[in-house]
């Protein structure tokens, strides 16, 4: 700590940050010390309501102790071995997951970006080796606003200025075209043999909560078919119950009728999960295809040291136990029903807040100042003064998306404190 007897706890902890960490973060100015279901508490012991949910890592609420009790089980057995050898975590959480997202193969890593990057991998050699694009020609069409994870490779395909300016030069085979328009797609893939993949988020949310028509997913499906060309999907913030489904692709089936190992509405040839993969206790992502696709990697071609750990896997097995045992989807479905009426409410008598759009509990507002005003910081200032954190995104967007294990009163007491703290920025 630094030693001061002017600075507050939270100061000190900050200045820490500030002297010793890279700048890589404007985070809100509050230091967490200790989480519990959809609560957390700074280091003076203040309780807030999570809306943000580790950007979605968190469905499960922290510290789930089933997930908690399955972390500490497997660490004290067994952490990493390396994929040199076999452990006995991993083949069964290979056959959890599968069965669970109804695919083949999975291939285990780590960050949601390593998964990005492997489903790019996998989609170029399936482009070579199947579809027979002409060698180091292969292209993956992208959304514009897409946000995929932050390596170079990544930030090559996306237009954030912020993410990309003096990190060049960038990593050329992808084209981008504009998000939620499926003719777009088409004329891309009607004029160029050489597209192996059309990489896509089911609704766009570091670009601020964009949920595509309701069709738009089936008409890519559709197209990648027509055309040969890989669907693949990142579901890594919208997946895992968020948006009120299993996955944000399951389109109108509802986890409350049917087992959730239900195939998805829209079935995607690579899907691409991180995240609440692990409810936010360890780092685990994945990518899941079938066997005609899975099978172009072979020993050699792809890996990483912790990719498939013991720990991973026992961890995430618990969290998707979580998932299917506490009906988190269908929660999130209801109670992301509600939070969007309720603001619907206020925002027909209010005069900052423009609208509210979402889906399950991934939800955005957003607030009618231009993307430079300091309106939506404010806001989340005086959200956390009344006990709710939440952070902008893009300057006037504010994303609300807490644990999906949030009671319906404790939904209701955050609707009180996001109203009242709105009205305060209302003008008299
Ligand atoms: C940050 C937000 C950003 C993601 C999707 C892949 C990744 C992410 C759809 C990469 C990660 C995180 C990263 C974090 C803030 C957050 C985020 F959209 F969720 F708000 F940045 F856009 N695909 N999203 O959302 O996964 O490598 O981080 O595990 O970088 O600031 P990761």
């Amino acid at each position: 700590m630094i030693a001061s007897t002017t600075m507050s706890k939270s100061e000190q902890f900050i200045a820490l940050e500030d002297q010793f960490g890279a700048h890589n973060y404007h985070p809100l100015p509050v230091v967490l010390e200790r989480g519990e279901g959809v609560f957390v508490f700074d280091v003076d012991g203040k309780k807030y309501y999570d809306f943000l949910s580790a950007y979605s890592a968190v469905n499960q609420g922290h510290c789930h102790p089933h997930i908690i009790g399955a972390l500490i089980e497997q660490s004290k057995k067994l952490t990493l071995t390396s994929r040199a050898f076999h452990n006995n975590r991993l083949g069964k959480f290979e056959q959890f997951a599968t069965s669970f997202f109804g695919y083949d193969k999975l291939l285990p890593m780590n960050t949601g970006a390593e998964a990005v990057e492997t489903s790019i991998k996998i989609a170029r050699k399936w482009g070579y080796e199947v579809k027979e694009i002409e060698e180091n020609s292969a292209q993956i069409v992208v959304c514009e606003n897409n946000f995929h994870g932050r390596t170079t490779t990544i930030i090559s395909f996306s237009n954030d200025p912020v993410a990309r300016k003096n990190f060049g030069p960038f990593t050329g085979g992808f084209l981008k075209i504009p998000y939620d328009n499926a003719d777009a797609l088409e004329d891309v893939l009607k004029s160029n043999p050489n597209i192996a993949a059309f990489l896509v988020e089911p609704i766009q949310g570091e670009a601020g909560v964009y949920v595509p028509s309701d069709d738009y997913l089936l008409k890519c499906k559709a197209l990648c078919e027509k055309y040969n060309v890989l669907l693949m999907v990142d579901e890594i913030q919208t997946g895992i119950g968020r948006t009120g489904r299993l996955l944000a692709s399951c389109g109108n089936c509802s986890c409350a009728e049917k087992n959730c190992s239900q195939t998805p509405a829209v079935k995607a040839d690579i899907l691409i999960l991180g995240k609440a993969l692990s409810g936010g206790v360890y780092p685990v992502s994945a990518v899941l295809a079938d066997d005609h696709i899975m099978s172009v990697i072979g020993p050699g071609n792809h890996g990483s040291t912790f990719g498939g750990n013991p720990v991973a896997a026992a961890v995430a097995i618990a969290a998707l136990e979580v998932v299917r045992d506490e009906r988190l989807a269908e929660n999130a479905d209801r109670l992301g029903q509600l939070f969007r009426k309720k603001m619907k409410e206020y925002i027909a008598t209010s005069q900052i807040v423009k609208l509210v759009r979402g889906k399950g509990l991934l939800n955005a507002i957003v607030i009618n100042e231009d993307k430079s005003s300091n309106a939506a910081w404010e806001i989340c200032l005086g959200l956390r003064d009344r006990g709710l954190l939440a952070k902008p995104t893009h300057g006037n967007i504010i994303r609300f998306a807490p644990p999906l294990v949030m009671t319906e009163a404790q939904l209701l007491d955050c609707l009180r404190i996001i109203t009242a703290t709105l009205t305060d920025f209302e003008p008299v």
